[in-house]
């Protein structure tokens, strides 16, 4: 789109705007938008998550997070849809800097759970051998945020006992040391 298009668009829907701008990657005109009055957290029909959702769910777009996060996101509100909160979104987009910018907020809860699990957890059920150096930044990031290491899910499980029980890779001794060294782990899986 050109800025021209963008500018109109602008002035008369900012909700269009915004949607826009974020699909291209434009941070100027996304802030544009937020000037004129563009609401972050509006739900609309034809989408399952609402612009700051979106930023959250998808890795490198911590500056528009943060745009978000200026212009009144709401953290504390799960998406009717699929229950997620913010935080589960920005963990499992596997981006440990666009997280970092959600858990600046001083109303995060780090260990705010979805279907019975924390962000933590959750990490702990996706970490795999392809992916496993994006998650442990993650993981790092969330413990030194104070997420509980020992907060189950529904059946007891805790997020060490995922770690150890899927397999024997060098990683998961690498990150299951890491946190025996550096936190009070409930061993007793
Ligand atoms: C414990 O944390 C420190 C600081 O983050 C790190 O340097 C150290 O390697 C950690 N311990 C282990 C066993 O990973
Ligand atoms: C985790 O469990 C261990 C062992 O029971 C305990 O010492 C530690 O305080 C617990 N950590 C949290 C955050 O509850
Ligand atoms: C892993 C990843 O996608 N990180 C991104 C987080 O956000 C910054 C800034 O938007 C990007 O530069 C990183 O690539």
């Amino acid at each position: 789109m050109t800025s021209q298009k963008f500018l109109h668009l602008s002035l008369t829907s900012p909700q269009l705007a915004l949607a826009a701008s974020f699909d291209a990657n434009d941070l100027s005109e996304f802030s544009r938008a937020l000037r004129n009055g563009a609401n972050v957290n509006l739900r609309d029909r034809d989408s399952q998550y609402t612009v700051f959702e979106l930023a959250c769910k998808t890795p490198g777009k911590k500056q528009f997070i943060r745009a978000c996060m200026n212009h009144g996101a709401v953290l504390s509100e799960k998406n009717p849809d699929t229950g997620e909160y913010p935080i589960h979104l920005a963990t499992l987009s596997f981006d440990s800097e666009n997280l970092t910018e959600l858990l600046n907020a001083p109303r995060i809860q780090v260990d705010q759970k979805y279907e019975d699990r924390t962000a933590l957890f959750l990490l702990f059920g996706k970490i795999n051998s392809d992916n496993w150096k994006y998650v442990y930044e993650c993981v790092k990031l969330l413990l030194k945020y104070n997420a509980n290491i020992n907060a189950t899910d529904e059946n007891s499980v805790s997020p060490i006992a995922l770690l150890v029980t899927a397999g024997d890779d060098p990683w998961r001794k690498e990150i299951l040391d890491y946190c025996l060294q550096n936190y009070s782990v409930n061993v007793d899986y």
